[in-house]
């Protein structure tokens, strides 16, 4: 561990002095009123960051420094291999003064009128009538508006931003959700294997009420929701809806088809809402782009000529960089796109600090290679997730050093709710260390791979929307071994079914140690079949259940067919047999010959339970036998008065910590100071 830190520091070493020599490069400049056709000198700026790219490809290095302003980047800034800096002069593309230079996709769309009598015929409020205002996107020299998919996750077409706050396109019910219960046609088999069935084509529903006989299907009407289990997410365009028997089919099918085949979900409620219905364009912030005719109705927040109305443009990422090595994106703001706002792929030794990057159609923010870092940045209101890092090589257990350290990320999922996560961590040998992640509608972060560091993360608010969802979450993975998640503080979570340590469906091997979770949902930890995972020294406060084990695996392992839960085959795609990978995890490499299906080798110790209606949940016949299960106290919340804080809702006060823990030999102390953002430099 302390070899690997000291990996970390280096290299975080070795990039602030690159940052420091780079004012000795070559100098670019860009400013809002700069010419193209100028030298970029300081006195005579480019207009464009694109020319400015343009001119120090191939100078091995440079700083383009980017003056305040706004400037619309219509098709995505793209950087390759030429573009590199060197280990001792990066490229660096920087803003000036830090977030005032912005990089946009998005244009101002202007020339907005009252609708006509005609035009508002169809809205059912009345109001809406007075307010909705139109543009004719055409005549102003935009591009056809794009169409949106059947079914779709984040759309990636355009969107509507007012200032800098991201629009509703309109819907019904304007908040939370309508429900069916009757499922018509599920479309698809009974379950062939765990939660899968075979789907085999759209399926129906019988819609509530008759809300829906004032909508023009033929226009296009989507609906979003949870079609089956309320973990999976899509949206849906409606094929068919039969005003006299209520009965709405779907154009596309969902991945698992309609309603829940379980026995116990029998009932269920299916939440949903309707998406893109012109009709329903009856509150403030909420618009309909008619992408037939190219016309946007918007009922604005307030004042249109003190606010600017974008259109969201730019499909592709906003900055993109492939096979770059020695790239610092530094300072800038990027905004409003239809697609990610910065990607990295297949680079090296690259960072991007002190950035925001908001309102964007898909993730924020998207990195494959090695050594490469964001710092410090912020990322909120992004269609999908915040943050995606896949560095490093597994099966050589070469590690990445890939690092997104002291992030600001919050209300993401605006569109896709699953892909909403914070951050999404595959590859081996990266870390996730000190940021402050909250309001999401499901996790924060999701992990995959081999030796990865998650540590001194804070996490709030998180699981606004999803069922049966990991705070922290990994899953369905033997080979997935050598991760540690540690110290991180996850409290206050909203969804009542959400587990904030979340090892799914077997995952196996790794090392979770003082963690504090406060009324992190519904499980503080959810050991779902796996093998060799370590609890050590954690601390569950005010939670229904502390520490579930089951041992799933037996219902739901396979050998001998292509399934992803055929978890032998993961690891013999990673030659887990190799002396290399069975040094490194002697008990992987004996998991055929020990009993293979159950959960063996477990440690949970020194964990300390405040407050669990549950301590220990043992299922499927989980045997305590197979638990290496010792020295766990089991207090009440009455028993430390003080711990939480006055005032509702009760906060809880980290300080009072040590209090517990000396009362728990061999308890590590939690370093609980370094958790969150770092300091300001
Ligand atoms: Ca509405
Ligand atoms: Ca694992």
């Amino acid at each position: 561990m302390l070899r690997r830190e000291k990996g970390f520091l280096a290299c975080a070493l070795a990039c602030f002095i690159q940052g420091a020599q780079s004012v000795a490069a070559r100098d670019v400049y860009v400013a809002r009123g700069g010419d193209d056709a100028n030298t970029g000198e300081r006195e005579r700026p480019l207009a464009t960051v694109e020319k400015a790219v343009e001119t120090l490809r191939g100078a091995g290095g440079g700083t383009i420094w980017v003056g305040p302003g706004e400037y619309y980047v219509k098709d995505g800034i793209t950087l390759d291999a030429a573009c590199s800096g060197a280990s001792e002069r990066p490229l660096v593309i920087r803003g000036m003064e830090p977030g005032k230079a912005r990089l946009s996709g998005a244009r101002t769309v202007s020339g907005f009128r009252a609708v006509s009598d005609d035009e508002a015929k169809p809205l059912i409020s009345a109001e809406a009538k007075r307010h909705v205002v139109v543009a004719d996107l055409k005549s102003q020299g935009f591009p056809p508006l794009a169409q949106l998919p059947a079914c779709y996750r984040s759309h990636g077409c355009e969107e509507v931003v007012f200032g800098d706050v991201p629009m509703q396109s309109a819907r019904w019910p304007n908040e939370g959700f309508t429900t069916f219960t009757e499922v018509i046609d599920s479309g698809a088999s009974p379950i062939t294997h765990w939660d899968i069935r075979t789907v085999y084509r759209p399926g129906a529903f019988k819609f509530p009420g008759d809300r829906p006989r004032q909508w023009d299907f033929g226009r296009g009407i989507w609906l979003q929701g949870f079609w089956c289990y309320k973990y999976w997410d899509s949206v849906l365009k409606a094929a068919t809806y039969n005003p006299d028997s209520g009965e709405l089919r779907f154009a596309a099918k969902d991945a698992f088809g309609i309603g829940s085949p379980r026995a116990w979900d029998k009932n269920a409620k299916y939440p949903f809402y309707a998406l893109h219905v012109f009709e329903e364009l009856d509150s403030p912030g909420e618009y309909y782009l008619d992408r037939q005719n190219n016309l946007l109705f918007f009922w604005p927040p307030s004042d249109l000529a003190k606010t600017p109305v974008r259109l969201t443009l730019c499909a592709k990422p906003l900055l993109q960089a492939r096979g770059v090595t020695n790239l610092v994106v530094r300072d800038l703001t990027l905004e409003n796109g239809r697609g990610a706002g910065l990607v990295m792929s297949e680079c090296g030794y690259c960072r991007a600090e002190g950035c925001l990057i908001r309102n964007m159609g898909q993730r924020g923010i998207e990195l494959s290679g090695s050594h490469l870092a964001v710092l410090r940045c912020e990322i909120a209101q992004t269609g999908a997730g915040g943050i995606g890092v896949t560095g490093g090589d597994r099966k050589s257990l070469t590690p990445g050093e890939c690092s997104v350290v002291s992030c600001h990320i919050h209300h993401t999922g605006r569109l896709d709710w699953d892909g909403g996560r914070a951050i999404f961590l595959n590859g081996c040998g990266n870390r996730v260390a000190n940021n402050l992640i909250h309001d999401g509608p499901s996790g924060a972060i999701r992990y995959g791979g081999n030796d990865h560091l998650i540590e001194f993360n804070e996490i709030y608010a998180m699981c606004g929307l999803y069922e049966d969802v990991g705070v922290i979450y990994t899953g369905r993975d033997w080979s997935s071994q050598g991760n540690i998640v540690r110290w991180n503080y996850i409290h206050d979570i909203l969804s009542k079914d959400a587990q904030a340590l979340y090892l799914d469906d077997c995952d196996s091997g790794d090392t979770l140690i003082g963690n504090i979770i406060f009324k992190g949902g519904k499980h503080g930890v959810m050991l779902g079949g796996g093998r060799d995972n370590t609890f050590v020294g954690n601390v569950f406060i005010d939670m229904p259940i502390g520490i579930h084990v089951d041992a799933r695996g037996p219902h739901a392992i396979v050998f001998n067919r292509e399934d992803s839960w055929n978890l032998l085959a993961k690891c013999e795609k990673l030659d887990y047999l190799s002396p290399l990978w069975t040094k490194r995890y002697p008990r992987l490499a004996k998991t055929m010959a020990e009993d293979p299906l159950q959960p063996l080798g477990n440690v949970l110790h020194e964990n300390i339970l405040i407050g669990c209606k549950t301590p220990f949940e043992l299922r499927d016949g989980t045997d305590k036998k197979w638990l290496d299960r010792a020295n766990n106290p089991q207090w009440e919340l009455a028993d430390f008065p003080g711990l939480l804080g006055e005032g509702t809702p009760a906060k809880l006060d980290l300080s009072r910590l040590p209090a517990l823990w000396q009362k728990v030999p061999n308890f590590a102390p939690i370093p609980v100071e370094k958790i969150g953002l770092l300091p300001a430099p």
